[in-house]
């Protein structure tokens, strides 16, 4: 399988830890044309955003957690969502909140990386925002090695790089101990960068981001 990726994009780290903990072989490359709005992109993908996942029959899948979706329902073993209906709710859960509260104000905030352009009312209502949003990943996740159900899922591909994303803006925004506010959140990551591909995904991606923003 391709993976047309960027390694800094916290979205491709989503596809690449899946792809990682099934085991399942992939070769990373950039968007053909050298752009996501490249007209051979575009005809891969018209959304124009990475990453996207080609089968070899040429079908390619868009957005993160419809790869990572088509992933557990082709590759079944081992799955990434927990055995039970409720534990189940809570990844998913932990995956929508991440998602729709935590991603977009991380994304907004970034608008705002550069001093001289910056509005501090901006700035404040989206770290109350993400801010809030991280106390509700908080709700819904183990203060253990991975997110919910004692073993890697879908919650542990979302959350990692959306971490990796919230320590970037406290890196921006002088707020070295942002995550480390959130002390079930930040105790979850340092055990689950013990586990090989997560902790492989962390280091790569985090540094990859780090030299893309300067
Ligand atoms: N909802 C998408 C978001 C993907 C996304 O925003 N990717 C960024 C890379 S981090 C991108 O391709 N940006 C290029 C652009 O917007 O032209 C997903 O989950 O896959």
């Amino acid at each position: 399988m391709k993976l047309y990726a960027v390694t800094h994009s916290p979205f491709a780290a989503r596809v690449s830890l899946a792809l990682r903990l099934k085991g399942v072989p992939y070769e990373q490359a950039p968007p053909p044309g050298g752009s996501t709005r490249s007209p051979e992109y575009l005809a891969i993908n018209p959304i124009g955003k990475l990453p996207v996942l080609v089968l070899p029959d040429g079908t390619a899948i868009a957005e993160s957690e419809t790869i990572i979706d088509y992933l557990e329902d082709s590759v079944p073993q081992p799955s990434l969502l927990p055995a039970g209906a409720q534990e189940r709710v809570r990844v998913r859960n932990a995956v929508r909140t991440a998602e729709s509260y935590v991603v977009p104000a991380a994304l907004r905030l970034f608008r705002q990386m550069k001093p001289e352009t910056r509005d501090a009312g901006v700035v404040a209502a989206e770290l109350a925002q993400l801010r809030n949003g991280l106390t509700l990943v908080e709700h819904f996740i183990d203060d253990a090695a991975f997110a919910v159900g004692g073993k890697a899922s879908k919650a542990d591909c979302i959350l990692l790089p959306t971490v990796i994303l919230c320590t970037l803006v406290g890196r921006i925004f002088d707020l070295p101990e942002l995550v480390a506010e959130f002390p079930r959140l930040s105790s979850y990551v340092a055990k689950a960068r013990t586990n090989p591909d997560m902790g492989s995904i962390w280091d790569e991606t985090e540094a990859a981001l780090r030299a893309f923003l300067g």
